[in-house]
Parts: structure tokens; C-alpha cells; sequence
């Protein structure tokens, strides 16, 4: 069985595939032929999923279900959040990362979150998922794996940050593995 995620990022797609291996082949963007960067014009992570997934479904005609995701830092009153890939300006993630941890220089309070919204398509209905995981920002970057803010992202009740995970390790606690399995459940239950 197949499954269309609508997204560019290659390790959003790399941790999806590994989540539902075995269960679902899962093509993204560039899989089905679509090289445009989808335009994420709504204030919300329900909102921006949701402008992804319609994309796919009005320029190609296919069921599909896109992930929107951020980082939520409480000092911060929950920025980067809908602008984490481009907080700093643009897409490079080394700026990125240094304004969250310029911004918090000195900040006590070091507590974030990591949240997923998903939202999938199916016969004209939409249907969302969310998941979220509790963590703290560290004040260094640690660990080469993951992507975007995993090197300063500790999650609550680990010594070690997504970026010091294995992929495997990640997805059985990540926020987009939370709402993958909530997509997943209902899948299997229709
Ligand atoms: P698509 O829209 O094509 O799916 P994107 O990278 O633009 O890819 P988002 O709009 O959802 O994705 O932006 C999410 C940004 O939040 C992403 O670029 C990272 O900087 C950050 N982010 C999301 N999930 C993350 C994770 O699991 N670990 C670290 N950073 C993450």
C-alpha cells in the first residue's frame, strides 16, 4: 500500500519511512513529480499542514497527509513555532539554532516543546493528528544526527539530545512519531 507525504525534507521522509516499514511504501514530493516549495501562509501548524496536503490533492489529484512541525521555547512565548525553518531569515539551520540559543543567553527557563500537526487527506475529508514531546534547550549544540533543532533539544528524562539519538530511538518518543501512530491507528481501524 502507498501513502503521498507532502513534504521537501528529505529527513522527515527518512523517519516517516522508517515508522511505516513494512506497513506502507511512502512517496514524497519528489517522488510524485512535484519540485515547487508549497507556500506556508497560515499562522497555525493545523493551518499549514493542511495548505500542503490540499496542494497535492488540487494540482494532483492524490489522497495524501502533510506534517507541520516546530519548536515551541516558553521563554520565547513559544517562538520559533510556525517560523522554525526560517527563523533566523532563511532556511540555514546553523542561524537558526544560534538565534534560539542567542536569545536564551542567560534565560533560566529552558523548557520547549516539540510539536507535529498532521493533516491527512482522504476522500475530500480532512482528519488531523498531533503529537508533542516536552524537552529543554541546551545551551550547546550536542550530536550530528537528526535535523533542524535536534543538536540543542533534550527531551524530558534523557541526558542526551535528538541529535545523540538513533533515528530509531527518536521515533519511539519524537513528536511526529506520536502523530503518525495516531494517523496510523486510525487507518487501521477503518
Ligand atoms: P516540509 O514543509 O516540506 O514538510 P519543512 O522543513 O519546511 O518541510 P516545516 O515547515 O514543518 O517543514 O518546518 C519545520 C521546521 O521545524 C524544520 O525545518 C526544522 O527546523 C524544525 N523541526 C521540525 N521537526 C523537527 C525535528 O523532528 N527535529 C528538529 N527540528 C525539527
Amino acid at each position: 500500500k502507498k501513502l503521498v507525504f507532502a513534504t521537501n525534507n528529505q529527513h522527515k521522509t527518512d523517519e516517516i519511512r522508517l515508522a511505516l516499514s513494512g506497513l506502507y511504501e511512502v512517496l514524497n514530493l519528489s517522488d510524485i513529480g512535484c519540485e515547487e516549495d508549497i507556500p506556508e501562509t497560515a499562522d497555525t501548524f493545523e493551518g499549514n499542514a493542511t495548505l500542503k496536503s490540499t496542494y497535492v490533492l488540487e494540482n494532483f489529484q492524490l489522497d495524501c497527509f502533510a506534517d507541520d512541525s516546530g519548536l515551541e521555547v516558553e521563554a520565547l512565548n513559544n517562538e520559533p513555532g510556525v517560523f522554525s525553518a526560517r527563523y533566523a531569515g532563511s532556511r540555514d539551520n546553523s542561524e537558526n539554532i544560534n538565534l534560539v540559543l542567542k536569545k536564551l543567553t542567560g534565560v533560566s527557563n529552558r523548557k520547549a516543546r516539540f510539536k507535529t500537526v498532521i493533516s491527512l487527506l482522504q476522500n475530500g475529508q480532512n482528519h488531523i493528528f498531533e503529537g508533542t514531546i516536552n524537552g529543554t534547550i541546551r545551551t550547546h549544540l550536542s550530536g550530528l544526527k537528526g535535523f533542524g533543532y535536534d543538536p540543542i533539544f533534550q527531551p524530558d528524562g534523557y541526558d542526551i539530545t535528538f541529535a545523540e539519538m538513533d533515528m530509531a530511538q527518536k521515533n519511539a518518543i519524537s513528536h511526529r512519531a506520536q502523530a503518525l501512530k495516531k494517523m496510523l491507528e486510525f487507518l487501521k481501524a477503518k
